[in-house]
């Protein structure tokens, strides 16, 4: 194995829990996702262009994007259409695994409200009542299960093929929904548009490039709109709506004389079984016959996020963090259900005696155990996987028990409705902070890791510049894990901001960077947009507002990337997308689209200079709307203080 040297730790995180697990990595010769993507390098440049297609047997085929070798695959498409298939097949797999998982809340949901599940139960009925409303069924006298079952009975019909559109886009303003009707990109059935962009982008359909985006944002809008939005809004039924409160976040969370247990992944389904099974009164006692002090959870990634924002469950680490909370050598179980999880835990597991447990069907893991996830038996799978955690701790050798950093406070649980409630019942004091500038405007600075930027240094550098310019930050998935890390989350880091900013932080005593909650949670910013701009009898696209991947990795970020940009907020991303093959792309995705939807996308890999396209286009929209503004071409980023490790 090749040397790597401290000072190569801080280029791959900015984190000193994930430099400590690094320097363990490279002692004891456990490769990580770094060690792989090195591996890969000089990784393709076709691929990285997005020129390359693999979509037929007549290929596969790549183009030049220099105009030296071939100009067209063997079909004949060029440059363009091939890099607007490839992307288009990017979102329908983003889009597919965020609303399948919405698709499992609902069928729990549904078997929950007939009686058919054990460990659920219809938590936020406040909530039920308010979103059968919005679908006009009946809730005065009605038993709650009657409600629920006809909910998720009409909810199953936005998946299909009868409607002419997705119930929840009636949320959206009335000019973003005329616009979407003239544009055509109403998003209808969720599997539907799905189906079709797999359809479009075989070889032979559609061979126009802007048809093909088009179809694109239609996609990404039955995400966001859609299958996330069904699993943020049911999620937050089953389980209860996030209201704000304290937990920690870090590899700190761990607890050397606990049984330790990370869940990991996305959905929350398991997960929250799992946390009810925790506190069995007879694992406990087992635990402690086992020579334990207890159970402790803690969460990785967007299910850790789930219960970091409904049971304050502390917070371990975002997605590279995956195999280096398993070399703390504390880790009983690392739980799994999908999305995220990478396929090498169950070969760093074997380095410890971590107890990978893998519990979907349809996200097996070779080297792991699986034990199915069963609504209908749900607590029972909670209590024997927490069992198998418990009995896995005698296996642990305490000499290698190595967690490296205390943990760090951080605040969240910022759902709509806990934002409004603290706001006393309605959104006007935020809009009216916002008018007269104390607060400039909103981001939110979402998704994930990757290692080809040091890890959390995109997500913290920008927030922070957001924050001292008094732009409030809404952060869910792996960006709020990282900015909870630096601390910048706590009701104390109001500090942090601006003038404008910390006074509306202090007297609301909340954090100036808020936890929206996991990925699919973007829809609460669908939705907080939806309100202000409402309530100013706007479109979204007016609003100071922006969106921001500074580490982006996954489909399921490119879709939401659609959906945000398709609903009318300018978004920069920190890492190239692969279209840069085709200018013409390019030009539509980064300018073009302004004239279309209202927004377009930027790409900036460097976060200072993000913030400062950030800050200008939230002055240019302030200036339009006829608000206090600054020049926006005079505004320059002197970040008050240097984000380092
Ligand atoms: O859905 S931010 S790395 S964990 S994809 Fe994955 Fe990206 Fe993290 Fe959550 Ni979202
Ligand atoms: Fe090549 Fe066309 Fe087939 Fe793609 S669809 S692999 S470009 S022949």
């Amino acid at each position: 194995m090749k040397t790597v040297s401290p000072n190569d730790f801080r280029k791959m995180s900015v984190q000193a829990d994930a430099q400590a697990m690094l320097g363990r990595a490279r002692d004891e010769g456990i490769e990580t996702v770094w060690d792989r993507l090195a591996a890969q390098e000089p990784q393709c440049g076709y691929c990285a262009m997005g020129v390359s297609c693999r979509n037929c047997a007549m290929g596969p085929c790549r183009v030049d994007p220099f105009g030296e070798g071939p100009q067209k695959g063997v079909c004949g498409a060029d440059a363009d259409v091939i890099v607007a298939r490839n992307l288009g097949r990017t979102i329908a797999a983003g889009a597919s695994s965020h609303s399948d998982h919405g698709r499992d809340i609902l069928e729990v949901f549904y078997r929950t409200a007939l009686g058919q599940t054990t460990g659920y139960r219809i938590t936020d009925e406040e909530k039920l009542k308010r979103l059968a409303g919005e679908f006009g069924i009946a809730v005065d006298g009605r038993p709650i299960a009657e409600i629920a079952r006809e909910l998720a009975e009409t909810l199953m019909e936005d998946f299909g093929t009868r409607r002419e559109r997705i119930g929840f886009v009636a949320r959206a303003p009335e000019k973003r929904r005329a616009l979407w009707e003239r544009l055509g990109i109403t998003p209808r059935g969720i599997d539907r548009e799905n189906v079709e962009m797999l359809h479009r982008t075989h070889m032979g359909v559609d061979n126009d490039y802007v048809n093909i985006l088009l179809h694109g944002l239609r996609t990404g809008l039955s995400d966001g709109w859609g299958g996330s939005m069904i699993a943020t809004e049911l999620s937050d039924v089953l389980f209860g709506t996030p209201s704000p409160r304290m937990s920690q976040v870090n590899l700190g969370t761990l607890k050397a004389d606990h049984v330790n247990v990370a869940l990991h992944g996305h959905n929350p389904l398991l997960s929250d079984v799992v946390v009810q099974a925790a506190q069995d009164p007879e694992l406990v006692a087992l635990a402690k016959e086992k020579g334990a002090a207890g159970i402790n959870l803690v969460g990785l990634c967007c299910t850790g996020n789930e219960l970091l924002m409904r049971r304050g469950v502390p917070m371990a680490g975002n997605h590279l963090m995956q195999e280096l909370v398993i070399m703390t050598g504390a880790l009983e179980a690392m739980v799994v259900d999908y999305q995220c999880i990478m396929p090498s835990v169950t070969d760093v597991a074997r380095c410890f005696h971590t107890q990978v447990i893998s519990t979907s069907d349809k996200a097996k893991f070779p080297g792991a155990t699986h034990i199915p996830f069963d609504p209908e038996h749900g607590l029972e799978v909670g209590k024997e996987i927490v069992r198998r955690a418990v009995e896995a701790y005698a296996n642990r050798n305490p000499a290698r028990v190595r967690i490296p950093v205390e943990p760090v406070p951080m605040m969240a649980g910022f759902s709509v409705e806990a934002i409004v409630g603290a706001l006393g019942g309605t959104p006007q004091p935020l809009i009216d902070a916002i008018a007269d500038g104390r607060i400039r405007g909103a981001v939110g600075v979402v998704g994930c890791n990757n290692p080809k930027i040091p890890q959390d240094y995109g997500h913290i550098t920008l927030t922070r510049r957001l924050i001292e310019h008094d732009v409030l930050v809404a952060v869910t998935g792996c960006a709020a894990v990282a900015n909870g890390k630096a601390g910048q989350m706590v009701p104390e880091a109001a500090a942090m901001a601006g003038p404008g900013l910390s006074a509306v932080c202090r007297a609301l005593g909340i954090p100036p960077v808020l936890h929206f909650g996991s990925c699919v949670d973007n829809t609460r910013i669908l939705v907080l947009a939806s309100a202000l701009a409402n309530a100013l009898g706007v479109d979204i696209s007016q609003l100071p507002l922006a969106g921001a991947a500074p580490e982006w990795y996954s489909e399921k970020a490119v879709a939401i990337g659609a959906y945000v940009v398709a609903s009318g907020i300018y978004t920069v991303l920190g890492v190239q997308p692969p279209i840069f093959g085709s200018k013409n792309v390019v030009k539509l995705l980064a300018d073009g689209l302004d004239g279309v939807v209202g927004a377009r996308f930027a790409v900036e890999p460097d976060p200072e200079k993000a913030a400062v396209l950030i800050l200008r286009h939230i002055e240019a929209k302030r200036k339009a709307l006829g608000l206090p503004y600054v020049e926006p071409e005079t505004i320059q980023v002197e970040g008050r203080v240097p984000v380092t490790a």
